[in-house]
């Protein structure tokens, strides 16, 4: 990248309004970020969660922080307590925080207080269906979402599901931060891809930080 796209990138830039995306903002911290991730996950093993209607949702789930986004028969919901163990999620490591924090700021959210930190991991395949994120209470708090690993195209629509979607490549240290009037835009992941490049990762990792209620 030449050394003004580089510098505009890390400015971050508003693909729609209220959406800013921050290019490998966090490249350099991913290993780390990823061997914290592996200790979240030692604690609360990633999962295939159900949809309300019984479908298994192909991304494989943890969580960290005082909530976390689950879903069963019964519905999306954020918990308190994980309802496989009954136990309070994971700490939220001051570190994640921190960067959520700062991303938001810079995005022009300015006291974004994250409560819940949702782990997504993709193996090759895996995907999401366009969705509005509207189980939080407060949606003029944004969320803040870091990618690692695999890359994904990020289809992003706007009010409706029959909006067109743009495609956006989110990839390893991508930071997305979006509220305002990108908040209720629908959103899914088209299948990951392997890379052939990097024979051994093997999945994409996306952590999205919210405001609950
Ligand atoms: C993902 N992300 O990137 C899925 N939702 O794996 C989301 O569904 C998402 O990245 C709300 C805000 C940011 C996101
Ligand atoms: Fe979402």
């Amino acid at each position: 990248m030449n050394p003004d796209l580089f510098a505009i990138a890390h400015a971050g830039m508003e693909i729609a309004e209220g959406a800013t995306l921050f290019k490998a903002r966090l490249r350099d911290e991913s290993a780390d970020f990823l061997r914290t991730v592996e200790k979240i996950a030692a604690e609360v093993p990633f999962r295939h969660m159900l949809t309300p209607g019984g479908q298994t949702i192909s991304a494989a789930m943890t969580n960290c922080g005082d909530f976390g986004w689950v879903s069963d028969r019964k519905g999306y919901r954020y918990a308190a307590a994980d309802p496989v163990s009954g136990k309070p999620w994971p700490l939220m490591p001051e570190r994640f925080r921190r960067e959520a924090i700062k991303a938001a700021e810079e995005a022009g959210f300015a006291n974004f207080s994250p409560q819940a930190c949702l782990i997504n991991r993709y193996a090759i395949g895996a995907k999401m269906g366009l969705h509005q994120d509207r189980d939080e209470a407060d949606f003029s708090q944004p969320i803040v979402s870091f990618s690692f690993g695999l890359s994904a195209v990020f289809l992003f629509g706007g009010a409706t599901r029959r909006d067109k979607t743009q495609k956006i490549i989110l990839e390893e240290g991508d930071v997305f931060v979006w509220g305002g009037a990108a908040r209720l835009c629908f959103h899914g992941i088209a299948p990951v891809k392997a890379d052939t490049t990097q024979p051994r990762v093997n999945y994409r990792f996306n952590l999205t930080f919210r405001h609950v209620r």
